[in-house]
C-alpha cells in the first residue's frame, strides 16, 4: 500500500491506513497523515469490474458534465496519479484510486431516523434529476446487465444446477420462493425493452451507506460510489434505496418488513427531488422496490450458491442470511402492494 500511496500527490507524509467497513466489493482504507488532509484509498475488485479504466472515465463525463450545469450537485473528486493517470494500478492488475477523505461526514449503514432516510432521497433524486439530460449511451456498462432480473434468475439456476458447494439442497426453500415470482420479477426489464418508461442516468447501488451526511447537521453532502453509474430506470434507484434503508431489519439479519415510515418518507423527498418522472415511472416506483430487493435476495443467493466469491463475507452463511432478509422483506412489500401504491399516487 505504501508503494501504491507513493504514486499519489499526497500532501505530507503518511502515517496510518486503516480499513474502512462497509462495502461488499471494493476495499477502502483512510488515510492519515502528518497534514491536515486525509484521504479514502480504495482498491477496485477486479473481479467484479473488469474495466477500471471504463469506470473511471464514466465518472469523468458525469463530473464534466454535473460541473456545467445549474444544479452541481457536489461529487467526491479523485487526483490523478503524479504521472497523470486515473488510478494506479498494482502487481496483480486491480486499480487504486485516491481521494480527499470528506471530514465530518458519516455514512451509515442504514438510516436513523425517517429524516435521515428523506436526506438520502434527496440525494439520489437530485443526482438523477441533475443527469436527465446526459445521454446514457454515453456511458460505458461498467457491469452489463446489472439490473436485468431475468438475467439475475438464469443465473441462479445456473448456480443451482451446477451445486459446486453442495448448498442446494439447504437452500431449496429459498429457491422455491424466488422461481416462484420469477415472471413478476421480469415486469420491469420488460418495461425498459418495450420503452413505456425512459432510459435514464443511473446510479444503481443507492444505499443509504452511499450517501455522505453532514455529521452536524445531518443534511446529505453527496452521492457516493459511482462505479455502477450506467443507463438504467428510474425503478432501480428509488427501489434499491427502499430495499436497503426501508427494511426494519438489518441486510444480513432475521426477518425483515417494510417500515411504511420510513417508505413515506423516502417517496415524498424522492419525488420532489425528481418532478419529472412521467406518471408510468412513477407508477413503477413500487415495483422497482419489490424487483431490486427480490434481485439483490436472488443475487445473494447465487453467490451463496457458488462459494461466495462475489460479496465479501466476514461469516460462512452471511450470503444466505442476506438472501433470506431479502426475500422476507420483499414478501412484505406482497402484503403493503396497496399502502406503497397509495403512497405514490399521494400529491404533495
Ligand atoms: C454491493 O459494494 P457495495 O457494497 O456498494 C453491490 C450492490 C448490492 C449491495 C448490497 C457492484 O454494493 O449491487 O446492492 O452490495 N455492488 C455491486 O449491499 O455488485
Ligand atoms: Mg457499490
Amino acid at each position: 500500500m505504501d508503494e501504491i500511496l507513493l504514486r499519489f500527490p499526497i500532501e505530507g507524509k503518511t502515517l496510518s491506513a486503516e480499513p474502512i467497513d462497509g462495502g461488499h466489493i471494493n476495499r477502502s482504507f483512510l488515510v492519515t497523515t502528518d497534514a491536515v488532509r486525509r484521504y479514502v484509498l480504495q482498491r477496485v475488485n477486479p473481479f467484479v469490474f473488469r474495466d477500471a479504466a471504463a469506470i473511471m472515465e464514466n465518472i469523468r463525463l458525469i463530473r464534466d458534465f454535473l460541473s456545467d450545469g445549474p444544479e452541481q450537485p457536489p461529487m467526491v473528486a479523485f487526483l490523478d496519479t503524479t504521472d497523470g493517470r486515473a488510478y494506479a494500478e498494482d502487481a496483480e492488475g486491480a486499480a487504486w484510486r485516491l481521494c480527499p477523505y470528506v471530514e465530518n461526514s458519516l455514512s451509515l449503514l442504514r438510516p436513523e431516523s425517517p429524516a435521515d432516510f428523506a436526506e438520502s432521497a434527496r440525494a439520489f433524486g437530485r443526482f438523477l434529476h441533475a443527469l436527465r439530460d446526459f445521454p446514457p449511451a454515453r456511458l460505458t456498462e461498467t457491469i452489463p446487465r446489472f439490473h436485468d432480473t431475468p438475467d439475475r434468475f438464469r443465473q441462479l439456476r445456473e448456480a443451482a444446477e451446477a451445486d459446486p458447494c453442495g448448498r442446494k439442497r439447504e437452500v431449496a426453500a429459498l429457491l422455491d420462493f424466488a422461481f416462484a415470482r420469477e415472471e413478476r420479477a421480469a415486469r420491469l426489464q420488460r418495461a425498459r425493452e418495450s420503452g413505456e418508461v425512459p432510459l435514464r442516468v443511473t446510479h444503481n447501488d443507492t444505499k443509504m451507506s452511499n450517501v455522505l451526511l453532514d455529521a452536524s447537521t445531518r443534511r446529505a453532502i453527496c452521492v457516493i460510489d459511482l462505479d455502477t453509474v450506467m443507463p438504467g430506470l428510474s425503478a432501480y434507484d428509488y427501489g434499491d434505496a427502499i430495499r436497503a434503508g426501508a427494511s426494519t431489519g438489518a441486510e444480513d439479519g432475521d426477518a425483515s418488513e417494510l417500515d411504511l415510515k420510513y417508505y413515506e418518507a423516502f417517496t415524498r423527498a424522492f419525488l420532489e427531488a425528481c418532478p419529472d418522472l412521467t406518471e408510468r415511472e412513477r407508477e413503477l416506483l413500487p415495483l422497482g422496490a419489490w424487483t431490486m430487493t427480490l434481485e439483490c435476495g436472488v443475487r445473494f443467493l447465487t453467490d451463496y450458491l457458488s462459494g461466495d466469491h462475489y460479496f465479501s463475507v466476514s461469516r460462512k452463511k452471511q450470503n444466505l442470511d442476506r438472501a433470506g432478509a431479502q426475500f422476507s422483506l420483499a414478501a412484505d412489500m406482497e402484503r403493503k402492494r396497496e399502502q406503497m401504491l397509495a403512497i405514490v399516487k399521494t400529491r404533495i
